[in-house]
């Protein structure tokens, strides 16, 4: 694996991340802005978007253990190995996921925390069992919640952003408990018609269909699969429809009505897809305002992770979703990097337990660089370095960093391109000349830490 030039200048001094001390070694990548957004703690400000959509889901789910003040800092067991990734599996590469060194790195999703809590659950492991912050619900962490920061290197644009929140959840039956469900349920589908439960206005477009390339695993019956299935699907419905509702009346009362039409139907449809840590696997979308939403993955657990977690006569399914894309919409939140924002015009908009519809303050005028090079003869260039060092030099100023243009020279073979840099403060006018200084310094780190030749 590539040594990560960013991380390689103090490649003597021990990493810090929220006050413990590790190692580097050739796969330590996470950059000091990174490293300083561990300790940010969104979802702990009551009146933050984030902290806000994070309570509404967890009232949802009140029978779940909700966890959130798990550390970002996990093992690549954690990450990957326990969930099933295969060895090779593109995730686990050092260009698209921070580590702090090669056994530790900042989790990528929330579902890193799954075999742990269930082991501990099922250990009586009272130290992280008290994390919980209603541990009397699931007291033995049958069925969870996590929401979390996690930390990804990707692209730079107004719906990605390297580190963001996600919400988990894990809920598990006993398979004696599963039978009794089946039972009563085929008893209730008899006497009664199979309309939503207490007059939900969710409408289900299932348009999935279990079979070769979403398969049942072998250790599940199809019933006791489709008994999951079902299950999840209903109580994610259920979730979803009731924070929508809560968005279109919070525009109503804002007098935001035209944007909230009088939409009182969400109509949801379930894609087939696929995760290591689960089968069958779907994403959930929602048409919210006219568009097709990704809400989350989810599906039924891989029945290894329940055996390794000293469980094996339980079941379960489990979800994992964005918080950003999901707040953005509900309070009407135009780019990601606002969340970041301490700006009272952005923070004074939210109060606990409330959906506002967010009131945009001006738009301040953009400075627009390109930047052009040849790659190492090497070849060996990844665009997710390029993107974080433009973020360790320009901070939340930069709102977008696209590749315009790409050749190869047809005599010499060298390779060619051009980065154009969009740079706009989210509050206040920035003069041409301290964008030139920032600029400048893009293109002499890209010289002598990205190995490129100007053009
Ligand atoms: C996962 O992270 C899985 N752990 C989800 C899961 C959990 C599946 C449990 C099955 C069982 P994925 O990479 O698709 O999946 O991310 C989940 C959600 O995170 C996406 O639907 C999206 O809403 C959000 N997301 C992903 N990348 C970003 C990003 N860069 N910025 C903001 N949100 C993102
Ligand atoms: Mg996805």
């Amino acid at each position: 694996r590539m040594q990560s030039s960013i991380a390689g200048a103090q490649q003597s001094e021990d990493i810090r991340v929220l006050g413990s001390s590790y190692g580097r070694d050739k796969w330590t990548n996470a950059t000091p802005a990174i490293l300083e957004k561990t300790g940010r703690d969104l979802l702990h400000h009551p009146s933050h978007p984030l902290a806000i959509l994070k309570e509404l889901i967890f009232k949802e789910f009140p029978t779940f253990a909700h966890y959130d003040n798990i550390s970002p800092v996990v093992s690549t067991y954690q990450n990957f190995d326990s969930l099933g990734f295969s060895k090779d599996h593109p995730g686990r590469s050092v260009t698209d996921t921070y580590y702090i060194n090669q056994d530790t790195l900042l989790r990528t999703h929330t579902s890193a925390h799954q075999l742990q809590l269930l082991a501990a659950g099922k250990k009586d492991d009272p130290e992280l069992l008290a994390l919980a912050n209603n541990s009397s619900a699931s007291p033995r962490n049958e069925r969870f919640l996590v929401a979390a920061d996690v930390y990804r290197r990707d692209e730079i644009d107004a719906s990605h952003y390297p580190v963001f929140h996600q919400m988990e959840g894990v809920c598990t039956f006993s398979r004696a408990e599963i039978q009794k469900h089946i039972r009563n349920r085929n008893i209730a589908a008899d006497t009664t018609s199979s309309t939503g439960e207490s007059g939900s206005v969710a409408k289900l477009l299932d348009t999935t269909v279990i079979g070769d390339d979403n398969p049942v695993q072998p250790e599940h019956s199809e019933e006791e699969a489709a008994f999951l299935a079902d299950h999840m699907k209903q109580m994610m419905n259920n979730m979803v429809v009731q924070i929508l509702t809560k968005a279109v009346a919070a525009q109503k009362s804002t007098g935001d009505a035209d944007a909230a039409g009088s939409q009182t139907e969400f109509p949801v449809r379930w894609i087939d897809a696929f995760f290591p840590f689960t089968s069958p696997s779907w994403e959930m979308e929602v048409l919210f305002q006219g568009e097709w939403l990704e809400i989350c993955g989810c599906g039924v657990m891989k029945q290894a992770i329940l055996d390794d977690a000293g469980m094996p006569d339980r079941v379960g399914w489990a979800f994992g979703f964005g918080l950003e894309r999901l707040a953005m919409l509900l309070f009407g939140i135009p780019d990601i990097r606002l969340f970041w924002s301490s700006d009272p015009r952005f923070t004074g908009q939210f109060a606990p337990g409330q959906i506002n519809t967010f009131k945009p303050f001006s738009r301040h005028p953009a400075c627009t660089k390109d930047v052009s090079f040849w790659l190492p003869e090497s070849g060996d260039f990844h665009e997710n370095d390029l993107m974080d060092m433009v973020r360790e030099i320009a901070g939340d100023l930069v709102e977008g960093v696209k590749l315009i243009d790409s050749f190869t020279h047809p005599k010499t073979g060298k390779a060619s391109r051009c980065y154009r840099i969009n740079y706009c403060s989210m509050d206040r006018n920035v003069t041409n000349e301290e964008i030139n200084t920032i600029q400048e310094q893009v293109r002499q780190r890209i010289v002598s830490q990205l190995g490129v030749t100007l053009r």
